[in-house]
């Protein structure tokens, strides 16, 4: 039944039957992420890097009344440049898809797509998670409530001070879902390779990974996994800098009474504004970061898995 509504592309499917690995990728990061044209070009690249290193990319989004997964470069450019593309998690996914319309996938709704087409890893800039003020507004992104149900391994460069890290943590900890620091003890946040907070699991390689997930996967707990992966030392952007910028960013989405969905895509942008650019090149640094990673991580776990 579920396959009514999937569409994978050709280069997915052959790969797939021919037991080869497979990476997802999200796509609001380019339609509600990143400024076009840089967007756009992020995303052919990051396909391009996972190719190189061994696995097939599959980008995913809702099309013509699907869940598509693997886009061609037409549909990566209509992602990126239209003006009406949805943001679609969780909730929206059905009427997204009844109304025939065009939606990127949050970290959310690419999880529950790649479940649904046997895709284990997917690779993404950085996840939703408890915003700051959670007291006020209770925002939680329900990528945190995905990764407590759907198997699947995500791949990011931590999480962005726009949130509220420790909570964050807390939040995954209760959802049983193993954080692991990919080479380090402490949570990246994204734009800096740290944070001062202690993750629980480090892993030293690819494999190490790929272990866990076999193992978590064989004993059917059902949730995901998040791996984090600092930013390179040369493209950071220290805490110091960044802080005050996100700061500001906050300030300024609550006076604009910023709300809902709108709240991460306003931040992102805010803080592209207030770094005039500097934050957008870090950010997709990290991306193509994360995706070396992702494939080494899927061709490690397609060894295993095939064994
Ligand atoms: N964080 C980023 N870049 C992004 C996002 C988050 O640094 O592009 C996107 C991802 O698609 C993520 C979504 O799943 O924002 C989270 O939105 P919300 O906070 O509304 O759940
Ligand atoms: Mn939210």
């Amino acid at each position: 039944m579920k396959e009514t509504y999937l569409s994978i592309s050709p280069e997915v499917k052959e790969a797939q039957a021919a037991g080869k690995p497979v990476v997802a990728l999200e796509s609001t990061i380019i339609s509600h992420g990143m400024p076009y044209p840089q967007n756009v070009e992020m995303a052919k690249q990051v396909e391009q890097i996972i190719r190189d290193h061994g696995a097939t990319p599959a980008t995913v989004a809702i099309m013509d009344g699907k869940i598509k997964i693997g886009l061609t470069e037409e549909d990566l450019e209509r992602l990126a440049s239209e003006k009406d593309v949805a943001k679609v998690s969780r909730r929206d996914m059905a009427e997204v898809i009844a109304k025939g319309g065009l939606g990127a996938t949050t970290v959310t709704t690419t999880m529950i797509g790649a479940h649904m087409a046997g895709i284990d890893v997917f690779v993404t800039g950085g996840l939703g998670g408890v915003h700051r003020g959670y007291n006020e507004h209770m925002d939680v992104s329900a990528d945190l409530e995905e990764l407590g149900q759907t198997p699947v391994t995500v791949v990011c460069a931590g999480a962005k001070a726009i949130l509220d890290l420790p909570r964050t943590l807390e939040y995954l900890e209760t959802k049983g879902v193993p954080v692991v620091g990919y080479q380090t003890d402490k949570l990246p946040a994204f734009f800096s390779s740290s944070s001062d907070y202690e993750l629980n699991t480090r892993a030293d390689s690819p494999e190490q990974i790929a272990r866990m997930m076999k193992i978590s996967h064989d004993l059917e707990l059902g949730q995901g996994m998040l791996v984090t992966n600092p930013i390179k030392k040369e493209d950071e952007i220290p805490h110091e800098e960044i802080d005050q910028i996100i700061d500001q960013a906050i300030r300024e989405a609550d006076e604009a009474g910023v709300k809902g969905k709108d709240t991460t895509p306003f931040l992102l942008a805010k803080i592209v504004e207030l770094t005039d650019g500097r934050s957008l090149d870090a950010n997709i640094k990290l991306v193509y970061n994360n995706a070396v990673l992702g494939a080494q991580i899927a061709v490690a776990y397609n060894e295993i898995a095939n064994s």
